[in-house]
């Protein structure tokens, strides 16, 4: 915490995102993360400063923008918008967004560089080593033909003059830095890995590169410039003033947060870095666990990434924070599946939080003409309530202190548990008229309204957008943000107030459906389809009226985009139902060449039979993707008919065409 007048300040960092890909729900996590935690600590005093950005230089840069045709600068430019376009329609953008390209940064990396050179720590050498052009890490005692241990992928041998940054010199210094402060590598686990890495030697480092052409200039020493890495670091510096970090009181961080893929960089090397250059070193790095897709780390190669924006678009935002933060114990590894996300939905969120609030507006507005009630007596079953939240008051916040967020929420939702099972045993509505019934129904209603300002208060931070639709309904004015968490007691809720219009917080969705649509949602925006004004793709017509989004006018292709798909004749030799999923068959089409697996979502409109023998029109080189967990290797075309996309198959009545025939 850094106190210089006023309120304390609090400055915590996600990642500096590669700008290779666009966010999935890895990404997700970790801003979503960072977001809860400032909202928290807003609300506990603090002047909060959050950081995120775009991680714009190396190799993989330049040769997606080749590939892309375009300049870096262009290229990154396009994606850093993107990026930032994603977060702020997820309600997730930062008070600082660092663009690795920009300027302020270029000083700051120069600057840092300087400082460390000036100081000693910086000298010329030779490398030849195993390279990982994915990470832009060199793989140290990797052999030509080794793969990358971190992403398997190939390694290349790279053989340069470089700068070498003096990085064994802090073994010792690290080693004791650690020591004195025991809580600057969480979890625990990961500082004894740490710990152990840094007690096994340390090899200076390489930190400028001459192979690569798209990075920041080390001055007066082109064609040097600087590895990735140390760039990439120095923009948490960067994003409070650089240079001048002082005139801004928020360096150095209190929280870097980071998936477990990159604790090394910030634990070791960034230390180590700012201790050359004699700047104050972060107080804090938090590494989080992965989120894993069938076992295995999310990737685009692998082509199992789960994307944040249909998630957002079915269940809303806040659904997906609650999920993230609920699901996964902060720092373990978890599963994501869209399973166990719409049961949490149905569960804790239709049913729970959503449930008792609409129950409780609709009981006073029935009993009170919709003023909250005066309480005139209490039984001992409201103390005993009273208590359980007060308690849990302290509990929550002291899980949100130690981003032990499934604990916070699992409170939370306790307290939840608890007003129902309070309703349900007082009846309020089994109450009649007379002035002792009255009373009682008074203090019931007053304490589960009381009971839901609190909770509305504690889930803020998670729950942003709905915690305001609460608020609003129990008659508050202003957002629950504003609400000091330190003064929060049991027994604020002053009677009187006029509830709010009651608003739909969390629908209650059909599991299947609302998968099928995600999932549709994700196919498309992972495989944008080519404009094609009058037919639909089957697999989109599973998304029924309500999802499909609003098409822009298409834009003119070229015939030279229209030559990237290829379609050909197939012929359906197998049809069947996907359990689980309605609108969903599965086929196997003879296209000429091979038999392949493909699902269609027109499963409520043709029987599976009767479509044996079927000539239909097949786009074969899709890449693949999985359809409720079915893989689909490619797509049957079919006309959307009517206002909700009724499928109509393409097909060929009046020719006997042959199978594997190219449409053109
Ligand atoms: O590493 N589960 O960028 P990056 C959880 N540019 N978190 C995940 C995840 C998953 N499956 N996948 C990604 C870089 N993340 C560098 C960082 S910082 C100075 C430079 C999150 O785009 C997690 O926070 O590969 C991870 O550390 C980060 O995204 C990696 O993002």
């Amino acid at each position: 915490m850094n106190m210089s007048q006023g309120k304390p300040k609090f400055y915590l960092t996600t990642p500096i995102y590669y700008t290779n890909g666009l966010p999935h729900i890895g990404h997700t996590y970790t801003t979503v993360v960072a977001d809860t935690i400032r909202r928290y600590k807003r609300m506990r005093g603090y002047e909060v400063v959050m950081t995120t950005g775009t991680d714009e230089h190396g190799v993989n840069v330049e040769r997606a923008a080749k590939k892309a045709g375009i300049s870096e600068t262009e290229f990154v430019a396009k994606m850093a918008a993107e990026w930032r376009a994603l977060w702020d329609e997820l309600g997730l953008a930062a008070d600082e967004f660092v663009r690795t390209t920009d300027l302020r940064h270029v000083r700051t990396v120069q600057w840092l560089f300087r400082l460390c050179r000036e100081n000693g720590y910086v000298y010329k050498g030779q490398y030849t080593g195993q390279y990982c052009i994915y990470d832009n890490a060199f793989v140290n005692d990797a052999k030509p033909g080794d793969n990358c241990p971190d992403c398997g992928r190939p390694t290349e041998t790279i053989t340069e003059e470089n700068y070498f940054f003096k990085l064994s010199a802090f073994q010792k210094p690290l080693l004791d830095f650690y020591k004195k402060n025991p809580e600057f590598i969480q979890p625990e686990t990961r500082r004894n890995e740490i710990v152990s890495f840094v007690e096994g030697g340390l090899k200076d480092l390489s930190i400028t590169r001459t192979t690569i052409r798209w990075g920041i200039p080390v001055p007066g020493e082109e064609p040097h410039v600087f590895y990735v890495w140390f760039d990439a670091l120095t923009s948490y510096l960067t994003a409070v003033g650089g240079p001048e970090f002082e005139k801004r009181g928020f360096w150095p961080a209190d929280l870097h947060l980071v998936g477990k893929d990159i604790i090394r960089f910030h634990t070791v090397y960034w230390p180590a870095f700012l201790m050359a250059a004699m700047q104050p070193v972060p107080k804090q790095v938090w590494a989080h666990g992965w989120f894993l897709m069938d076992a295995t780390k999310m990737s685009k190669s692998k082509g199992n990434v789960v994307l944040p924006r249909p998630v957002a678009n079915m269940l809303g935002m806040d659904a997906l924070r609650y999920f993230l933060l609920r699901e996964v114990v902060f720092g373990q590894d978890g599963n994501f599946s869209y399973d166990a996300l719409v049961t949490r939905y149905n569960s804790d969120l239709a049913n729970g939080l959503g449930n008792l609030a609409s129950r409780t507006a609709a009981l006073i507005e029935k009993n009170f003409g919709g003023k909250i009630p005066k309480v005139t007596e209490r039984k001992s079953q409201d103390e005993a309530l009273a208590k359980e939240v007060q308690s849990a008051i302290g509990e929550v916040l002291e899980n949100y202190e130690n981003l032990s967020f499934a604990r916070a929420l699992e409170t939370i939702w306790s307290v939840i548990g608890s007003a129902d099972k309070y309703l349900t045993s007082e009846q309020p509505w089994a109450l009649g008229n007379s002035e002792q019934d009255q009373a009682r129904k008074a203090a019931v209603l007053w304490t589960t309204a009381e009971l839901l300002r609190i909770v509305t208060v504690l889930g803020h931070p998670v729950l942003p957008a709905s915690t305001e639709k609460v608020w609003a309904l129990l008659g508050q004015t202003g957002s629950p943000a504003a609400v000091e968490l330190d003064g929060l007691r049991w027994g604020q809720l002053a009677p009187g107030k006029q509830l709010g219009k009651a608003q739909a917080l969390f629908p209650r969705v059909d599991k299947n459906e609302a998968i099928e649509r995600i999932e549709a949602m994700a196919n498309e925006e992972l495989n944008p389809a080519p404009a094609a004004p009058a037919a639909k793709l089957a697999a989109n017509t599973t998304l029924g009226g309500a999802a499909a989004a609003p098409q822009a006018a298409p834009e003119k292709i070229g015939i030279e985009d229209f030559a990237k798909v290829e379609m050909r004749v197939g012929q359906i030799k197998t049809a069947e139902r996907i359990v689980g999923a309605d609108k969903l068959l599965k086929l196997t089409v003879d296209i000429g060449t091979e038999i392949r697996q493909i699902c269609a979502g027109i499963a409520q409109y043709y029987e599976p039979e009767k479509l044996i023998g079927r000539k239909v029109a097949v786009v074969v080189n899709l890449a693949p993707r999985k359809l409720r967990g079915v893989e689909s290797n490619g797509m049957v075309i079919a006309a959307a008919v009517g206002p909700d996309g009724r499928p109509v198959l393409a097909g060929f009545p009046d020719e006997d065409v042959e199978i594997g025939a190219r449409l053109k």
